[in-house]
């Protein structure tokens, strides 16, 4: 039997208080009910340290799930940078709401001490991805968007591509522009919007970015290199993309409300998302198991059941040419 309209009435009405207040500290917002990403603490693009080319000097530390790491840990295995930096993976601890180490990293047992240590304002959030330099013994920039800037120009094998070739600027500029904020942080807005009409403005944003991606990509036709700017390899445009595109029916659909079109509509960008996973490396950087945990785990505001949905398995999303793609499998 369907409880009382009462009790819904104010069941709902204590929960949508308690919701405003729990989003406070998880994702705040604008007036209008918009998500607005906090501030860093080590944001500007670094100089690129004396020591850089040599071994065990540096550290990234990421976390499995976060988008934001992602994309630095891309640029690190695209470019091949293992000999001279180390990636340290921290682990969440939901229940304190940060990232803490497995092991004690330089008498750290959480990133807020390391971030406290180098002398961050603790108002600042301890977030992934990081650059560290041990012998400077500080963190060196924690805004991602720099840091695969600095790991392009890192020094590196002349085998490993250049994210960011000259001829490709602007092209790669104008993407990373428009994927930051209505791709990347796109989904996030969707997510935690406080309003209908905030949720609907960056879905809407969102969407439409994807649909031009989806026109730039079938524009190059058969001739085309398939990566955005039109390159021989994949540019730094590509690996911010990434990032967002491979959690996309596994975390941001079911838990975002980004599921307006499912990527298999999308086919140019379908099979875009599946030769990026096939580069060599991509793969072991992908936990689709850990984001559905720590995302469903994590945000209980948005859902307080905290039960992990089962799929869809990843081997799926990249195993061949897009269902709506001419010659794709029929589903
Ligand atoms: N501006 C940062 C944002 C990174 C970020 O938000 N990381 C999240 C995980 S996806 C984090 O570590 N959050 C921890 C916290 O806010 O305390 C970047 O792009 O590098």
């Amino acid at each position: 039997m369907a409880p009382p309209a009462p009790l819904v009435r104010s069941a709902r009405q204590l929960w949508r208080c308690q919701w405003h207040l729990l989003m406070g500290g998880l994702g705040p917002a604008d007036r209008l009910g918009r998500y607005r990403r906090p501030a860093g603490a080590f944001t500007a693009l670094p100089p690129l340290p004396p020591d850089a080319a040599e071994p065990g000097g540096h550290v990234l530390i990421v976390g499995r799930s976060c988008p934001w790491a992602h994309r630095a840990w891309l640029s690190w295995t695209l470019r091949a940078l293992a000999p001279t930096i180390e990636t340290l993976v921290v682990v969440p601890d939901p229940a304190a709401g940060r990232w803490r180490f497995r092991e004690p990293f330089e008498g750290c047992h959480t990133l807020r001490d390391l971030y406290g240590r180098c002398g961050a304002d603790p108002s600042a959030p301890a977030t992934v991805p990081a650059l560290y330099s041990r012998r400077q013994g500080r963190i060196l920039v924690n805004e991602s968007a720099r840091l695969i800037e600095l790991l392009n120009a890192w020094p590196a094998p002349s085998s490993a591509p250049d994210l960011a070739p000259e001829g490709e600027g602007a092209c790669i500029e104008a993407w990373r522009e428009r994927l930051q904020g209505e791709v990347n942080d796109g989904v996030y807005r969707c997510g935690f919007a406080r309003t209908q009409a905030a949720y609907d403005e960056a879905e809407g944003a969102l969407f439409a970015a994807l649909d031009a991606l989806e026109a730039t990509l079938a524009g190059q036709g058969e001739a085309g290199s398939g990566w955005l700017c039109g390159g021989a390899d994949p540019s730094l445009a590509d690996v911010v993309l990434f990032p967002t595109l491979i959690r996309l029916e596994l975390v941001y659909a079911p838990l975002f409300g980004c599921s307006r079109k499912p990527l298999w509509q999308l086919p140019h960008l379908w099979n875009w998302r599946r030769r990026f996973h096939s580069l060599p490396g991509v793969a072991a950087t992908c936990f689709p198991d850990a984001w559905r945990t720590d995302y469903f785990g994590a945000l209980f505001p948005l859902h307080p059941s905290g039960i992990v949905p089962a799929g869809p398995d990843l081997a799926t999303l990249v195993a061949g040419p897009s269902p709506a793609a001419p010659g794709g499998p029929t589903r």
